[in-house]
Order: structure tokens, then sequence, then C-alpha cells
């Protein structure tokens, strides 16, 4: 009878502390991303549209300059996708029904979404205007019923469909919600990375792009097994120390990265590619105007104000300068910034035609109280 028992105290606080360094270690991370989203928001707004193979893209002309910012999954069939000229999607699909760009429906709908999954958890990552992040490791409830849930939600609101991928880091969620596209939940644990990540092509594994694909192919590496295959040191010499490791880590499943909830804009700019290369100094002058009163509208509406102005023109050629203008304070004035966009116009030489202006106000700060 003197006092508890060790071995049972043992018994009794050993799993709870292992439990509790499971759950800490164990995170849920949701990724959610909208299906064709630009294609799906006019769709819902113009049922006809349903079913037909649909590109939305620049002003909607496809004889004109501009590039496809989405296709539905009809018009995907024709080979048709995101960045592609316009007169290309045109000629691999001419019957295909071609929409402009509508920034502020999008927006608005991509609130609502946001909205929606906040209500799920608070932690959530906005990565862009039809994804994000969600950390729902504190629900209590299996995670396919949580990515069910939100995806009613989501229909419900919106009449949209979306992908969602459940994983232990934002690594695998990415990656598992584009596994089944679209309108899909896939659940990835650690335990899938051997069967379900490795036999896909690198180029599948989030951070490699098409410079890092074919280095990867020249040493004869096709797979992300076989990148897990290599050795951290070759992968730091072939890469550099900080993409070597990631690399290393990724083609393994590991990644550790919290969710990102607030983030700061680092600039807000506006640019404008003429139909026809410009010389008429009007033209320049107004369109230099507009796009300074679009960037103070824009950053009124976040609460910001800049301190740099710059301007940048592309000529006929392609050939690209910048000139910029550092104000005394930040400012979100469409008239002060205008003016500033003008001090830099006036700097410079206009002997080839202008093909694009852009403004962009760098240099952030908060204004409080907006
Ligand atoms: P994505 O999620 O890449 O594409 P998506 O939603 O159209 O299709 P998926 O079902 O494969 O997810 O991009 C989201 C939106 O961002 C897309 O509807 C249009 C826009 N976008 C562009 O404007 N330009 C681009 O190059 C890309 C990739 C997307
Ligand atoms: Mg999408």
């Amino acid at each position: 009878m003197g006092g508890a028992n060790p071995l049972i105290l043992y018994g009794l606080f050993v799993p709870l502390v292992i439990k509790s360094a499971i759950i800490r270690i164990m995170r849920r991370i949701l990724h959610m991303d909208m299906d064709a989203f630009f294609a799906a928001v006019e769709q819902k707004r113009h049922p006809e549209l349903i079913g037909k193979p649909l590109v939305i893209g620049g002003t909607g002309d496809p004889t004109e300059r501009g590039v496809v910012s989405t296709a539905s999954y009809e018009a995907r069939k024709f080979g048709i996708h995101s960045a592609m000229p316009l007169r290309t999607a045109f000629k691999l699909c001419p019957e295909a029904v071609f929409l402009p760009v509508d920034y502020r429906e999008y927006s608005r709908v991509s609130a609502v979404i946001k909205g929606i999954l906040m209500e799920f958890s608070h932690v959530m990552q906005d990565v862009g205007i039809d994804e994000a992040f969600l950390d729902v490791s504190h629900i209590e409830k299996p995670v396919e019923e949580i990515a069910r849930d939100i995806k009613r939600r989501i229909l419900e609101e919106t009449g949209l469909t979306c992908s969602i991928g459940i994983a232990p880091n934002k690594l695998l969620a990415k990656m598992a919600s584009e596994m089944q596209k679209p309108d899909g939940i896939t659940v990835i644990t650690e335990k899938d990375i051997e069967i379900r990540l490795w036999p896909l092509p690198v180029r599948k594994l989030i951070g490699v792009g098409p410079k890092t694909e074919e280095r990867l192919k020249s040493m004869g590496i096709m797979t992300i097994g076989e990148l897990a295959a290599l050795p951290l040191e070759s992968l730091i010499d072939s890469f550099g120390n900080s993409y070597g490791r990631y690399l290393y880590e990724a083609a393994r499943g590991i990644d550790e990265s919290p969710l990102v909830t607030h983030w700061e804009p680092k600039s807000s700019s506006r640019e404008t590619t003429f139909q026809k290369d410009v010389s008429d100094w009007q033209v320049i002058a107004r369109t230099v105007a507009d796009l300074s009163r679009e960037v103070a509208s824009g950053l009124r509406r976040a609460g910001y104000g800049g301190r740099t102005v710059s301007v940048k023109i592309r000529f006929s050629d392609f050939e690209t300068h910048t000139r910029a203008r550092t104000l005394d304070a930040a400012a979100d004035s469409a008239e002060t910034i205008r003016r500033a966009a003008f001090e830099c116009l006036k700097r410079f030489e206009f002997k080839k035609k202008v093909r694009l202006i852009g403004v962009r106000v760098t240099g952030l700060e908060k204004f409080e109280g907006c």
C-alpha cells in the first residue's frame, strides 16, 4: 500500500505521451483546387455552354492576341491548354466557344469558396484564385467525410465542383488533389508514398519544372522513385544545397512547411498588351493613366500604399525597359501614382513601336485604418 505502483504509472502515461506525439506529427492537410475554374464559372452562368468546348482568355476573340487562361475539359480533348495562344486554340478547335476573362466575377466566386473553407478551419493558406490549403487536423471526423462536406457546401453555394487531396503535408495534399480530377477526393498517407508517388514521372513532383525535368532525364532519372534512390550528396552536387535538399525530401514525400495563413503583398501591378503595336503618344499616355488608376484602386482595396512606382515598356521587337521613381512617402492615390508614372514615361526613348505597357508599385506599406 505504499503509493502508486510505478509500473501502472508507466502503463498509463507512456501511451498518452506517444499519442500526443503522433497527433503533433500527423497533420491532416487538405488541398482544394476548383475544376476548370474560369470555364466552370462561365458554364454556371451560361448553362447553354455546359458540355461544350469552351475557352476563356484575353478579350475572347481568338483572332486577336492573347493566351488561353483555361479551357473546359471538353476543349482540353482537342489539345487546348492554359498559356497557349488563342489563335492556336482556334486552329485546334474552331467550333469552341471563346469568352473573355472576367476576373471580377471569378474573384467574387473565389471569395465565396474561401469563406466556406474558413467555416471548416481558420488555418487556411490561400494559394491562388481557385486553390487553398486547409489544416483539418483538429476536426474529429474521417477525412473523406470532411472532404465530402466541403464539396457539398461549395456545390450548394456556387454550383461548382472541386477536387480535394488530403495528406499529412502540403506537398502530398497538392499532389493528391491532382490525382482524380475533376470532382475527386484523394487521400494519401505516408504508407502510399512508395506505390502512388514513386511510379509518377518526376514532372509531377511539386517544384520540378521543365528545366529540372530535362536535367534529371539526362541523368537517367524519369520517375519520382528513381529520384528518391539518388543520394543526397549527388543531388546537392547537381542542384545546389537548397534545391538539392528539397528534391531529396520531396521525392520521399517529406514536407514540414507550415501553412502560411497571412502574407503581405510585395507589389501591385497591371499591364496591357496592345492588339496592334502603337506609336501614338496619346494612346501610350492614356494607357499609363488607366493602368495607374487600376493599380491605385487595387492598393486602396487591399489597404496598402507604395513608395516606388515603375513603368515597363516592351517594344515591338520585345526589347523591354523599366524606369522607376521613388516617392517621399508611400502613396495610394491615383493622382500621385499617375504623376510618378508619367515622370518615368518621360525617361524612355520611343524610337520603336510599343507592344506592352505595365505600371507597378513596390515598397508597399500597410495603411492603418483602411
Ligand atoms: P488551374 O487550377 O491550374 O486550372 P483549372 O482550374 O482551369 O483546371 P483544373 O481542373 O485542371 O484545376 O488554374 C485555375 C485558374 O487560373 C484557371 O481556371 C484559369 C487561371 N489560369 C490562368 O489564367 N493562366 C494559367 O496559365 C493557368 C494555369 C491558370
Ligand atoms: Mg483548378
